[in-house]
């Protein structure tokens, strides 16, 4: 699945609504900060405390969980509301070209195919009526930097498996990955393509699969292997099954809705040829899910923030001294998709199949390899264009499985930085609430393994990563005035902090620390580099400086003042109400 944007908030849900949806979202939001109004986590000023009001955290926890469950509902609302307007044309057509799919693409489409088009994209999360109607042979640009054309490689190279793992993918899509993989990949290279099926339920994925699975074999025997999961088992488990029935001496995981460049696989399967403990991710390009045209991504490493979200990083300074756009890339992490040796990725502990669902493998796997002794890189000369989708099939709640994840990744091998992940979750450090399974498994291969500190792989290999030593407190940030309204980080759309009614979820989540005396907000700027960080397809934002007011758009008034040491609510309970409004026209 790769590097995925982040999951929307309630903010940015109801800011990039028009009219009457917003008007729903509000509500529902209003709904909800009225639920939480009188039990929510208060930071108020900067006290030596860890995490505060904690009697109220078991029932803070249990409802940042139902505002999590109540964003999909209202997300799931929004989706649906073209479908039910039916009745009434008019209002129809006005959702439909509301809809993000229509854009950039299909305003010749007559209503009923628009309709059609958009039930698929629902569905899928990118243009699937596309889709099905693009060759499944078509040519992609070759986007290698110049050089790697002329790179030489060694004559015997290993074979490699391709997995690909799927749920409820559309076949055209699936079928169009196969494809570009059999043409791009040396036929003496290709072992095998293997197709894991997490028990999609989608009709055309059961004959119609089987099928064309059938008719590829029938010409390349043996090739397709097809494994089909009994009940579904997430991501992560779906990798490590893909790898199970995997018989090359490398195996290339990806997700089934990409297309790869030319030459992607000899750069790869070169490196691991010359170091069994490299891991290796091609480089990413964007396909992009309305129109499926394939957008350049400019060179990136992948990393994480302390949600363990991923993020594309600017490449480190000792790859841009070598001034060699064809060098490896050295990656603090991965965003999902790689290649491996086969028996190396046994032996470092595959992937953590105590997690659920999506989210957070990566992120671990990327620690774990660096701090047991392996490396881990990208490579520009290998590309893969990838289908980010404009959103994930809406009734997977996926932030509660990204958070537990995360939290297993941070017990077993963050040691004293640990805190920086209850941090960034804003859960409280002790007694959090949330099961996170059984770790015992993945300790013992750390002592096994005998591996490296976690301070040693944030010095070495992701010194961007900010650290937080001085923590004074952490949580959101009321105006004391009117504390129903928060600072929040405001729409993704610029870098100007608002306030808004408060919901406590990461765009509130607030830093304050000892030493600085300043209040940051907690997903803002990850990494110190963040000036020059390349984020294609994902947004940047600075952190809030101190000395900073808070303004109304249109009156001017000081909201709020954030200066060194204090915090300034400002009596202006008027301009307060119209703040939040204002922004959501
Ligand atoms: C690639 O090789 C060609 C011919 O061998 C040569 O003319 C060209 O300068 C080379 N390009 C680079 C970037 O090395
Ligand atoms: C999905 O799981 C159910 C049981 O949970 C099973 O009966 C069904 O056969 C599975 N579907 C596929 C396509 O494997
Ligand atoms: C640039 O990097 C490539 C790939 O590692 C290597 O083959 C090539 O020799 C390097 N070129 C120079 C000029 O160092
Ligand atoms: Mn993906």
């Amino acid at each position: 699945m790769a590097c995925t944007r982040r999951t929307k908030t309630l903010v940015s849900t109801c800011v990039i609504l028009s009219g009457m949806t917003n008007i729903v979202c509000l509500l529902y939001v209003g709904w909800v900060t009225n639920y939480i109004a009188n039990v929510y986590v208060k930071v108020p000023m900067p006290v030596p405390d860890k995490k505060l009001d904690g009697d109220k955290k078991g029932e803070t926890l249990r409802i940042i969980e139902r505002l999590d469950r109540l964003e999909n509902v209202v997300n799931q609302h929004i989706q649906e509301i073209p479908l039910r307007g039916e009745g009434v044309q008019a209002e129809a057509e006005q959702s439909f070209s509301d809809s993000s799919l229509f854009s950039h693409w299909g305003r010749d489409l007559g209503p009923e195919s628009r309709r059609v088009a958009l039930k698929m994209f629902q569905a899928h999360g990118y243009n699937s009526y596309l889709s099905d109607r693009i060759s499944l042979d078509r040519p992609i640009p070759d986007l290698r930097p110049d050089g790697c054309k002329n790179i030489s490689y060694p004559p015997h190279l290993p074979q490699v498996s391709i997995v690909f793992i799927f749920v409820n993918e559309a076949l055209s899509v699936i079928l169009r990955s196969i494809h570009s993989a059999i043409h791009t990949t040396p036929t003496h290279l290709l072992k095998e393509i293997i197709l894991v099926d997490d028990n999609s339920s989608n009709e055309e994925l059961k004959l119609r699969l089987d099928e064309h699975v059938s008719e590829l074999n029938s010409r390349r025997p043996g090739l397709l292997k097809l494994v089909r999961h009994q009940r579904q088992e997430g991501l992560i488990r779906s990798r490590v099954s893909g790898w199970r029935a995997a018989s090359a001496p490398v195996v290339a995981l990806f997700d089934a809705h990409v297309e790869f460049n030319t030459g992607w696989a000899e750069p790869i399967l070169s490196r691991i040829q010359e170091d069994r403990t490299r891991i290796v991710s091609p480089s990413f390009d964007n396909i992009k899910y309305d129109t499926f045209e394939v957008e350049e991504y400019p060179l990136s490493a992948q990393g994480f923030d302390w949600e363990l979200w991923c993020r594309y990083l600017n490449p480190p300074k000792a790859w841009w001294s070598l001034s060699n756009n064809t060098a490896p890339i050295r990656t603090p992490a991965l965003i999902g998709c790689f290649v491996v040796d086969r028996q190396y990725f046994e032996e470092i502990g595959l992937l953590d199949e105590g997690m659920e669902v999506y989210g957070g493998e990566n992120v671990e796997l990327g620690i774990r390899v660096w701090q047991c002794g392996g490396s881990v890189e990208v490579l520009p000369c290998a590309r893969i264009a990838h289908i980010e989708r404009a959103h994930k099939p809406y009734t997977e709640d996926l932030t509660g499985h990204v958070r537990r994840n995360a939290l297993r990744v941070a017990e077993v091998w963050m040691d004293e930085f640990k805190t920086h992940v209850y941090m960034a979750w804003n859960i409280p450090q002790e007694d959090s609430g949330i099961d996170i399974g059984d770790i015992s498994e993945r300790r013992a291969l750390r002592k096994r393994l005998q591996c490296k500190t976690f301070r040693w792989y944030l010095v070495n290999i992701y010194p961007e990563m900010r650290m937080y030593t001085d923590m004074a407190a952490y949580g959101v940030l009321k105006n004391s005035l009117k504390p129903e309204v928060c600072l929040d980080q405001g729409p993704d759309q610029d870098n100007v902090p608002i306030l808004y009614l408060c919901h406590g979820m990461t765009p509130q989540v607030m830093y304050y620390t000892q030493t600085q005396q300043a209040v940051r907000q907690a997903c803002s700027a990850p990494t110190i580099d963040s000036r020059r960080q390349q984020v294609p397809g994902g947004r940047q934002r600075q952190a809030t400086p101190p000395g900073v007011q808070l303004r109304h758009r249109q009156t001017h008034e000081a909201l709020l003042a954030l200066l060194p040491g204090r915090l300034y609510p400002e009596p202006t309970v008027q301009a307060l109400s119209g703040a939040g409004g204002e922004r959501h026209q």
